[in-house]
């Protein structure tokens, strides 16, 4: 990100609210030295302009990098002005040793993380030193926080220099409210588990209270990372832990508008050479491009589109201009170096080739520039380009807007940075086809007023509201949230069942109904399904609960209606619930209800190769097929592969099943395809028309389908999960043979002679 001059946080006081900790790679300060001695340099981006007023508004620290690896002689002079920014600015900077800075921030971070969080596996370059300067670094950087820490404090974490600092953060202050912002994309989970040591970033992250991103496809990326790396399943807006839930949100970043907006009247210098500018380029119209010098942001690639546009259409020569601002970056990296010189050629050529004397079609600019020069020339371009082959947001996209408040200007957007996820009347592109962003940029340039009136006005309104000022504060409250939610998760953690609690409710009810489960409930699991034939004290437990009266007992199972029926169909009373809510046969009737209508079972032939395939790779598993489902069960697999593969045929499924009702569930050593309304909810509503108001509610089961269950059972409902592992229901039990001895117990209660 590029640093920018911001107002000063001197004065900052703790006022009301909460105080913050903003820990980002770089400090809104920088150190140079120069001839003169050390010199500090106010610098920063829209991410200065968002966090200045938060700070100032309730206090708090800014720690980062000051961008330097410590003095020599002069080491006293430049600690005095360490010193004198925490006291007057509120700024602390960690000391990075030089060998450490330069692996985490020119190694890992940025030839690592960066190429392959921006879909470049192939510029990835990994170096184990690299990694272990990571680790070191955001240690550093964890101690810095921590001695600054106060109970109560909200830390704010950016970007991807600090991965891991959220679970360090976590070990060391398990209450620290901790929220997390990425301001890069999060690649896709076909490229995120290229990534070496991809497992210990995503652990690090999940130290944090909140997770935010930039767009809900970054958030969808994140989940499907999490799910094929870590075999961790999540909710759209949320990771469980078990013990603490994750809050995961997509917060589109802005920027501060009425810095664009006004600078030119109220700038004196810039104002001037606005009007110079609008001279000199009286006559032609204006493209615009402003980016730094990173191969993600696709400058070869507009060069070469504008080359083609000026050869195809060479009635546009000498009527456009394309001013290129490309200001230098990570130079010290060898890709780096490598693109300054693919576009310096690229330079030559088009004005060596395609300009006249008169005209020179592109003027490049490789430096950084003043944010009023930068003003000037928003205001001046008729067409903004942004080509980014992968961009988190994207601000100059909004920039430019913002400088344009009488709806001139065209923006013509690469649909691969986040700021197309909310600016949809730009005009979308994609960069890596030069034919047709040649053709947009054409248009662009003719539009007539009247729509592009309309869309500039439009993306203008909508970055003044979603002003970064607003992203601040909506991630702070989004923070507190997400932590006070800990409270209640910490409060519903599930208890212990105490036998004689239970047995007491059960004795005073007058209904009783009772769900089982049956595997790994009243059964263990055994390696083949059709293994676990109920034994005798089963089949009796169940018939004595069954035939109590007040009571009604139903088999809510995954098995198919024709497995529970040839094992089950000889008790009276029991009602049979199949295929997880699929199908229920109640005692009365002698054929099986479907809860919904079945779903046409073509899905079965295109899902089962699939299926087949992962039979073939994966020696010792094998398909069921249900009427509902299709099941990819792998108990007898080797357990590491097993799971590795369960994430991955999970993830592929998801992605194919997205428009269809069906769904890829991971169970218990098994991957199950399903209608998604074929759940273990469903069926309780059918089974309290048969069994009305019933005043002792138990549910019992040891795996996610019962969740669904446990999910719609009312707050005072004896819910009841078997073994370990995260879950909704507010009892656990250690193992089936504890609840069998509970229901035992229960079925020897004697309450029949009680009612009687
Ligand atoms: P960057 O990759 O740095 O930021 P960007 O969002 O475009 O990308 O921000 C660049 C900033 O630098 C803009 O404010 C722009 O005005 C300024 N700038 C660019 N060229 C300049 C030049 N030559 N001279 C002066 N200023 C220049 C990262 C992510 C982005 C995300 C931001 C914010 O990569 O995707 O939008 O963080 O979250």
């Amino acid at each position: 990100m590029i640093l920018r001059p911001v107002p000063s946080l001197k004065g900052s006081k703790p006022t009301t609210g909460t105080r913050i900790i903003v820990v980002s790679n770089r400090l809104p300060l920088t150190l140079q030295k120069t001839e003169q001695g050390w010199k500090s340099a106010r610098s920063s981006g829209g991410l200065a302009s968002a966090m200045s007023p938060l700070l100032e508004k309730t206090g708090g620290d800014w720690i980062g990098w000051a961008g330097d690896s410590g003095g020599g002689e002069d080491n006293e002079e430049r600690q005095t002005i360490l010193a004198e920014w925490a006291e007057n600015e509120h700024c602390f900077a960690v000391n990075l040793p030089p060998d450490v800075a330069a692996g985490f921030y020119e190694g890992f971070a940025n030839q690592t993380l960066w190429p392959v969080f921006h879909n470049f596996p192939s510029q990835l370059k990994f170096d184990a030193k690299d990694w272990q300067a990571y680790v070191e670094a955001n240690r550093i950087f964890c101690d810095a926080v921590v001695n600054r820490y106060r109970p109560n404090d909200l830390i704010w974490v950016h970007d991807y220099h600090l991965m891991l600092l959220p679970q360090m953060l976590r070990e060391k202050s398990p209450d620290a409210a901790i929220g997390f912002f990425l301001h890069i994309p999060f690649p896709s989970s076909e490229i995120f588990p290229v990534l070496p040591r991809r497992e210990e970033l995503l652990e690090g992250l999940l130290g944090a209270d909140l997770l935010a991103f930039q767009t809900h496809g970054h958030v969808q990326q994140f989940r499907a990372a999490l799910l094929r790396v870590l075999g961790m399943e999540s909710k759209i807006a949320e990771v469980s832990l078990g013990s603490r839930p994750v809050r995961l949100e997509a917060l589109p970043i802005g920027i501060a508008p009425e810095e664009y907006t006004s600078l030119l009247t109220t700038n004196e210098k810039a104002g001037q050479q606005y009007g110079e500018w609008v001279e000199r380029y009286r006559g032609r119209k204006v493209l615009l491009a402003v980016d730094r010098l990173d191969y993600t942001k696709g400058i070869p690639e507009r060069l070469r589109a504008y080359a083609y546009l000026l050869r195809s259409s060479p009635e546009l020569k000498e009527e456009i201009i394309l001013i290129q601002v490309a200001v230098p970056t990570r130079e010290g990296i060898d890709t780096y170096q490598d693109l300054r010189t693919e576009v310096n050629r690229l330079v030559g050529e088009i004005n060596g080739q395609l300009g006249t004397p008169e005209w020179t079609p592109l003027v490049y600019i490789n430096r950084s520039i003043e944010r009023s020069e930068l003003v000037g020339l928003y205001k001046l371009a008729d067409v903004c380009w942004v080509g980014s082959l992968r961009d988190g947001m994207n601000l100059v996209a909004k920039e430019y807007v913002a400088s344009k408040p009488n709806g001139d200007g065209v923006l013509v957007l690469s649909e691969f940075a986040g700021a197309a996820a909310e600016m949809g009347e730009a005009l979308l592109i994609n960069p890596y086809d030069e034919e047709r962003t040649a053709a947009t940029i054409k248009r662009a340039l003719s539009l007539d007023e009247q729509e592009r009136r309309l869309r500039m006005t439009a993306l203008h309104n909508r970055v003044l509201r979603n002003d970064v000022f607003h992203w601040g504060e909506r991630f702070l409250a989004s923070l507190e949230d997400a932590v006070s939610e800990r409270g209640r998760y910490i409060d519903t953690q599930p208890q212990r069942l105490r036998v004689s609690d239970i047995r007491d409710a059960y004795l005073q009810a007058r209904r009783r109904l009772l769900i089982l489960d049956y595997d790994g409930t009243l059964v263990p699991f055994v390696k083949r399904p059709q293994l676990a034939v109920p034994p005798p004290t089963v089949l009796e437990l169940l018939k004595a609960l069954a035939s109590e009266s007040g009571n009604c007992v139903a088999l809510m199972s995954g098995r198919s209606a024709q497995n529970l029926e040839r094992w089950f169909g000889n008790i009276l009373q029991l009602y049979l619930v199949a295929e997880h809510g699929a199908e229920l046969k109640t005692p009365s009737a002698s054929t099986w209800e479907s809860l919904r209508p079945q779903p046409p079972s073509d899905w079965k032939a295109t899902v089962m190769p699939i299926l087949e395939h992962f039979v073939d790779r994966t020696p010792g598993s094998f398909v069921e097929a249900k009427k509902y489902a299709l099941v990819w069960h792998y108990r007898m697999a080797e357990p590491e592969f097993g799971e590795w593969l369960a994430n991955e045929l999970v993830s592929m499924l998801e992605a194919m099943l997205a428009e269809t009702e069906l769904r890829a569930f991971r169970g218990e050593k098994s991957v199950e395809v399903r209608p998604v309304w074929a759940n273990k909810g469903e069926p309780f509503k059918r089974l309290l028309k048969e069994f009305s108001d019933p005043d002792f509610l138990l549910a019992a089961g040891d795996d996610r389908t019962d969740e669904d269950l446990f999910e719609r059972l009312p707050a005072d409902a004896w819910t009841v999960h078997v073994g370990a592992g995260p879950t909704r229901a507010s009892y656990v039990v250690t193992d089936f043979q504890f609840l069998r001895r509970v229901l035992e117990l229960l079925a020897n209660s004697g309450v029949s002679q009680r009612a009687s």
